[in-house]
Parts: structure tokens; C-alpha cells; sequence
């Protein structure tokens, strides 16, 4: 028997699920992008808002390419399972905030009439830091992105979701209706502004009226998301079917910590999200920064010198007392100098916290997935953390090797002399640049360097960045991984 709306009763009693009433709820939020990332955080925050007996905020999903999340969730009635995971257990609950999922390719014009609704207040997304279209280092949109390209000359047929927003925003317009705010859930740096400088610019480029009614109308909150969600398993499938005694073909496993910091700007109404946990604040900025840095910039480290070093997990990685060492020497000494965070902030807290998060023995979060797109992702993980130590003068030691382990990720070639299944939106040029220079540091580096969306124009020729990442390559291609960040472990442990 399947999850769904009739089963619920079948359910043993541990398991939590909605006990408000469903059906009087009205769809409020569009959201783009309804991975197991938006499934594991702002549909938890809304399931709450919900349950508190708001009526306003169920939420349209849409999945702007592949149709599976959609096929596992009809047959539920969009019900999935959230399965929150750590060392004490798994606690299990039905999420219930989910109303309807879209499938945009397949029928877009039913999406575009859902962003479209007077009831549709807000459309979040959660759609990678690749799906904005927009050029990394200087977060402006890629004009000639074959997608931009594509929704320019097609504006009525969409296929990214600037092209979707900026379709529906128009709808809406036609109508005499008020504009839906736009909240940015991905990881990408000032979130709010980057997003808002590329739907104005995309606009424009559409038609000057419209750009301007964009400019002038549209609101985009800066948020900061956190919440670790691994991809679901066939093995994660099969052990919550049978806790349930109900088949769900889509639950999401996730860890116990749930952050969001919103920006509170929502001309158009919001849920109460702070009763939700939510904190909403004038400015994102020091958090963004806090966790998009500590978090993120050390999760890019571990996933690409812990997949080198042959760890299939973050845990696994971290278990390495050498990794775990190192992170943490990396977080005080090297990041912590360039965090501005509002008086009271523990950071300390954070910071511990944060290693016991990566430590989570029931996540299995694999180095690989993480991996991806480090192109889009490392501009605001490492290379502004750089920055703003070249800044001040201060050293960017353990900062460069995981640049460096980017680099040597990207060769191709793992340290047995396998290939690497590399996924960036790059790819194929990364594996040009690496084809070409070979695997030797003081080729390989430089030629990466000379990537202007991912390291701008600046830090390509500064010899305090450039030198460091050439010498942590080096060691990185003679001695391997493992022995490169004890050897940095070691100077961390001396210090
Ligand atoms: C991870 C993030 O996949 C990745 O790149 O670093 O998804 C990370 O798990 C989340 O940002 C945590 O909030």
C-alpha cells in the first residue's frame, strides 16, 4: 500500500503528520525547484505555518526539467516523508505543505497560470546556483547563455526560470495584478540582489516598459537556507517504507539543524514564518556570509580533497583526524578573521556544532555530490573569503588547497589513476584546460586561473593567491591528498 491522503490512519503512531485539515488551505507559494533541498527546509517552515492554522501558504511545486518527483507524488497526494536522521535515531514525519508539483516542460502554461493567480504571493526557488543564468564571478547575467538566448527569443515558451518569472511577471501585469516577491533559496552570495539584478536585466532586455515595471515593482528578499540533504537512497526508500508499513516512493532524509535567515521584505504578504523559527532581519548579509563560508566553504574542501583521499562521505572524511584538524583550523583561523557577525553571535557555537553536523554517522552525504558545480560555487565559498584576506594582508594557506583540490578534481584523474565523473556546467572546457595542461601543478594551475568567471580578472594576478594554489597542487599531485592535509595538519597542530 502506498502513502497518501486515505492511508494516513495506517501510519504507526511515532510517525508525525499534518492533523489540520488539508483541503483549507489555498496555494500561496510557487516554488521553483522541488528537489529534496525545498523538501527537507522551506516546506518544513510552511508544513508548521500551516498546522498553526494558517490558510494562505500551501505551496505549487515545479521541477523545471525532470518529471520524477511529480510521478512519486501523485500517487500520494504530494504527501512525502521527512526522515530527520542522526546518532540518537530517525524520527519520521509526513509533510503535508506540498499541493501540487508541475512538471514546467510538459505543461507550462499550467505553471505559468499558478505564478500567475491572485493567490500566488511569493515564488521561491530552489534551483542550484547554475540555474540563475548568471555569470559567477561578477553575479550579472550570462547574456549569452543558451537558455537566456533561448527565452529571449521566446519569451512566451520558457525554459529557465528567469524565463518563467519573467513570463508570469508580465501575465500578471496584463492583469492588473501586483507582482508575486521572489525568494532566492539557493547559496549563491547576497542572494536577494544577485537574483534581482538578473530578472531587472533579463526584463529589460525584453522590453524597456516591462523593465522598468520589473525594476520598480518586484521585490527580491536575501534568505539564508541551511539544512544538509543528501540524496535520497533506494536503500533510504526501502528502510522508511517499511518503519511506515507504507510504501513512499519520495521521502527526503535530512539532519536535525534547520537554519533560515529572510530578509523581511514582502510587499505582498508572507506566512508568519518567525513563529515557524524562522529569524527575519534587515540584513542577511553577516549570516549569508557566516554560513556560506564556514558551511559551504568547508564542505567544497572536504568533498574535493576527501574524494581524493578516497572518502566516499563527508563523515568518513571527517573521521580522519588529520581533515578534521585542518577544517578546523581553517574555520578559526582563516575564515572566522573575515566574519562581521552582530553582537551576541557565537560563533565558537557555530563552529562546533557545525563539525558534529559534518560528523552525522546516519547522513551518508557523499563527497562526489558535492563536488558538483564547484565551478558556480566557489566564487562565494572560497574566493571571497580570499579576497577579503588578501585584503588585510593576512594568509590564505588552507583556503588555497582547497582551491587546489578543486583543481586537481578537475584533472579528471583520481589519485589511482581512474577517471573523475566531473559535473560543473564547465565541464567540458575544465576538461579541455586540464587535456591540455597535463597533470603538472605549474601548468594546470595557471590555465585554471585564467577562467574569468569563476576567478575574476583580479585574483588571477595576484601572486599571494596564485603562489599558494600552485604550491598546495604541487603537493597535491606528488604526495596525494591524505598526506597534504596532515602535512597542513601537522603545521596547524605545531602552531
Ligand atoms: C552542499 C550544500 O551540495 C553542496 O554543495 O555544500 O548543499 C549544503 O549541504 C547546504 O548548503 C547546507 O545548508
Amino acid at each position: 500500500m502506498r502513502l497518501s491522503a486515505a492511508t494516513l490512519a495506517n501510519l504507526p503512531e511515532s510517525v508525525l503528520r499534518p492533523t489540520y485539515d488539508r483541503s483549507a488551505a489555498e496555494i500561496g507559494i510557487v516554488h521553483l525547484g522541488v528537489g529534496a533541498f525545498h523538501r527537507a527546509h522551506q516546506a518544513v517552515v510552511i508544513e508548521d505555518c500551516l498546522a498553526r492554522g494558517e490558510k494562505g501558504w500551501a505551496i505549487a511545486g515545479a521541477s523545471l526539467r525532470s518529471a520524477d518527483t511529480r510521478d512519486a507524488l501523485a500517487a500520494q497526494d504530494n504527501l512525502y516523508t521527512l526522515a530527520v536522521r542522526s546518532a540518537a535515531g530517525e524520527q519520521l514525519r509526513i509533510i503535508g505543505a506540498l499541493h501540487e508539483c508541475h512538471v514546467a516542460p510538459e505543461k507550462p502554461a499550467a505553471l505559468l497560470a499558478r505564478m500567475a493567480a491572485p493567490a500566488t504571493r511569493i515564488v521561491s526557488l530552489t534551483v542550484t546556483e547554475k540555474g540563475y543564468c548568471h555569470d559567477p564571478a561578477t553575479g550579472t547575467l550570462n547574456e549569452v547563455h543558451p537558455d537566456i538566448l533561448h527565452d529571449l527569443a521566446h519569451p512566451d515558451a520558457p525554459r529557465s526560470a528567469i524565463g518563467y518569472l519573467a513570463k508570469a511577471l508580465r501575465l500578471r501585469r496584463a492583469a492588473g495584478l501586483s507582482p508575486f516577491t521572489v525568494l532566492c533559496c539557493d547559496n549563491l552570495p547576497a542572494n536577494g540582489r544577485t537574483v534581482k539584478r538578473v530578472i531587472d536585466r533579463f526584463a529589460q532586455l525584453l522590453d524597456k516598459d516591462f523593465g522598468q515595471w520589473v525594476a520598480g515593482e518586484v521585490a527580491c528578499p536575501a534568505s539564508m537556507v541551511d539544512r544538509i540533504v543528501p540524496a535520497t537512497t533506494d536503500e533510504d526508500r526501502a528502510r522508511i517504507s517499511a518503519a511506515l508499513g507504507l510504501e513512499d516512493r519520495w521521502p527526503v532524509v535530512t539532519e536535525p539543524f534547520l537554519q533560515w535567515v529572510v530578509e523581511d521584505v514582502f510587499p505582498a504578504g508572507r506566512p508568519d514564518l518567525a513563529l515557524s523559527g524562522v529569524e527575519m532581519v534587515r540584513d542577511v548579509t553577516p549570516f549569508e556570509h557566516m554560513k556560506l563560508r564556514l558551511l559551504n566553504g568547508a564542505h567544497s574542501t572536504i568533498a574535493y580533497l576527501g574524494y581524493l583521499a578516497g572518502h566516499e562521505t563527508v563523515a568518513e572524511t571527517m573521521a580522519d583526524p588529520a581533515f578534521a584538524t585542518m577544517i578546523r583550523a581553517m574555520m578559526d583561523e582563516e575564515i572566522t578573521p573575515t566574519l562581521a557577525m552582530p553582537a551576541g553571535t557565537d560563533l565558537d557555537g557555530y563552529k562546533g556544532a557545525l563539525i558534529e553536523r559534518f560528523r552525522n554517522p546516519a547522513l551518508r552525504h557523499r563527497t562526489w555530490q558535492i563536488a558538483m558545480d564547484g565551478s558556480q560555487k566557489l566564487p562565494q565559498r572560497l574566493l571571497g573569503t580570499i579576497r577579503d584576506r588578501l585584503k588585510t594582508g593576512a594568509p590564505v594557506d588552507r583556503l588555497a588547497l582547497g582551491v587546489a583540490g578543486w583543481m586537481r578534481y578537475v584533472s579528471g584523474t583520481d589519485e589511482k589513476g581512474a577517471p573523475i565523473d566531473v559535473r560543473d556546467p564547465l565541464a567540458a572546457r575544465l576538461a579541455g584546460v586540464a587535456a591540455a595542461a597535463g597533470p603538472v601543478a605549474d601548468r594546470l594551475a595557471p590555465a585554471l586561473f585564467g577562467i574569468p568567471e569563476i576567478f575574476g580578472t583580479d585574483l588571477s594576478a595576484d601572486p599571494r593567491f596564485t603562489k599558494p594554489v600552485t604550491t598546495a597542487l604541487t603537493a597535491l599531485f606528488r604526495d596525494g591528498a591524505a598526506k597534504a592535509v596532515a602535512s597542513m595538519a601537522k603545521q596547524d597542530q605545531a602552531g
